[in-house]
């Protein structure tokens, strides 16, 4: 009987000491952030790559799929209670239904688990068993990262910011000659405070449909369950000196701070500071049919999202890293199926040039960094069509809004990227060699093989880059 208890005890202290090992070393987990301003491609390609590595038949770019040693892939429990799930089988379905249609845009950050069972390599495959790696996929909104520049700014050194942007942004003068006219030293009404509001936020939305891509503060755009809520209510105002307690600049600069403290600060905190490997997916080509400037807005917003990413230059951010980095950044121009292949090397090096200031200090901060261009999900077929004396390279696919079969032949981006970034730099209004032309098409019927994920261009690569070395 004795004995028998202890030797019960002891068995179960051996079962919790393999436990605690297990979970500590043979089953390690990587947390993957994937970002991206809005209508980047973010929800896209999660879904793709999720899909993609459960069913591997188009993965023969993944070393560990090429090698057989992947032997599964499969969905578990997030481990993190209060973040929503990534509705990865809802997502799934609008992609792969009898008549397909993309998601719908999400709107805050969420997560999903994918565990991989994969056979060692090298020297210890012949003396362990299949080990599990935990993928914990994170989905959050590259606007969220904008916010990373609020953190060292007060109330006035930021209104300074936006008044100024206001001057020459769609709508900007409007809006900006309603905030000088305000009289910021009256005491808060909360209908002005809201008009005010509501007003900053519409612009915010205006600049976005143009193509502006630095539409901070965050929330203001995405507001998730704070909509309506005092963190978001509030506009930049221009200095004011006569301002006392309980007026309204006053009390914008309280919400500000506020914002700062409440929304800024905890994502940063519990989300942000936890990434080990980073993509970043960038509507390139929508940017380029946008035009000139935003082109340009895009390369500057690139640059400031991924001050994120250099902690060591940001103070708030050192204390929340400690020394811990990101590893890997990928840079990715997204939607490359709008392009033949032919044209697929110039998009990448628009997107390293895009990126090129960003990247240069990411390096810097010890991360490897690679820029791609990819498709997650790949809407269209290439076609060679002649042309008077040329023969063009187009993709063909079915239009969104039409329904209809159409090749497309969406212009020809330049060798040299700086003939579009140059322009684009130096203010111009339109681009001197004609359009570049985007069509948006509608996801292409799938019958998908036993085995098989969606089709897609450079997924495989792109997820090598990412978890290939801990494959
Ligand atoms: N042709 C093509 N279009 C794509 C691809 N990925 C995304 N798109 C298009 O881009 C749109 C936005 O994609 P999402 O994945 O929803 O983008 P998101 O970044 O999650 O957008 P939000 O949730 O609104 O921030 C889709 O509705 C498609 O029209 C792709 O691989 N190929
Ligand atoms: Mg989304």
């Amino acid at each position: 009987m004795v004995i028998g208890t202890i030797a019960d005890t002891l068995t179960r202290g051996v079962e919790n000491v393999t436990g605690t090992l297990s979970e500590a070393f043979l089953e390690p987990t990587l947390r993957l952030g994937v970002t991206g301003l809005s209508r980047a491609g973010k929800t896209v390609f999660i879904t793709s790559l999720v899909a993609n590595l459960m069913d591997r038949g188009r993965m023969p770019g993944l070393v560990a799929q090429a090698e057989g040693r992947i032997l599964s892939a499969f969905l578990q429990p997030q481990p993190d209670d209060t973040l929503p799930r990534f509705d990865f089988e809802t997502h799934l379905g609008a992609l792969t239904a009898r008549a397909p249609h993309w998601p719908d845009s999400t709107r805050a950050v969420s997560e999903l688990r994918l565990s991989l069972r994969i056979r060692p390599n090298g020297l210890l495959s012949g003396l362990q068993g299949p080990r599990t790696l935990h993928l914990d996929i994170v989905d959050y909104p590259g606007e969220w990262l904008l916010d990373l520049g609020l953190m060292e700014k007060s109330f006035s050194q930021w209104s300074e910011q936006m008044l100024t942007r206001l001057e020459t942004r769609p709508g900007g003068p409007a809006l900006l000659e309603r905030l000088k006219a305000t009289d910021s030293a009256a005491p808060l009404d909360e209908g002005t405070a809201r008009a005010l509001a509501e007003a900053y936020t519409a612009q915010l939305h205006e600049a976005r449909e143009a193509g502006f891509s630095d539409c901070s503060p965050g929330r203001f755009l995405l507001p998730g369950e704070l909509e309506g809520s005092p963190v978001l209510t509030f506009a930049p105002l221009p200095p004011n000196a006569e301002a006392g307690r309980r007026s309204l600049w006053r009390e914008f600069e309280r919400r500000f701070d506020s914002y700062k403290a409440r929304v800024v600060k905890p994502f940063f905190r519990d989300h942000f500071s936890r990434i080990d490997r980073q993509v970043v997916l960038v509507d390139a080509l929508g940017a380029i049919h946008a035009g000139p400037r935003a082109v340009e807005d895009l390369r500057q917003t690139l640059t400031d999202i991924l001050t994120a990413f250099r902690p060591g230059g940001n103070a708030f951010l050192s204390q929340l890293f400690l020394g811990k980095r990101i590893e890997k950044i990928l840079f990715a121009a997204t939607k490359a199926d709008h392009l033949h292949h032919l044209q697929h090397p110039r998009l990448t090096a628009i997107m390293e040039a895009l990126t090129r200031d960003a990247r240069d200090r990411a390096r810097f901060a010890g991360a490897e960094t690679q820029a791609f261009s990819i498709a997650a999900l790949r809407a269209t077929t290439e076609q060679m069509m002649d042309h008077g004396v040329q023969t063009l390279p187009c993709v063909r696919g079915t239009l969104l809004d039409t329904g209809r079969q159409a090749a497309f032949y969406p212009g020809a981006l330049p060798e040299d990227p700086n003939h579009l970034l140059g322009p684009a730099r130096k203010g111009a209004q339109a681009w001197l060699d004609g359009d570049y032309s985007v069509m948006r098409f509608a996801p292409a019927p799938l019958t998908l093989k036993a085995g098989e994920g969606p089709p897609h261009i450079r997924l495989d690569r792109a997820a090598q880059f990412l978890i290939g070395d801990r494959l």
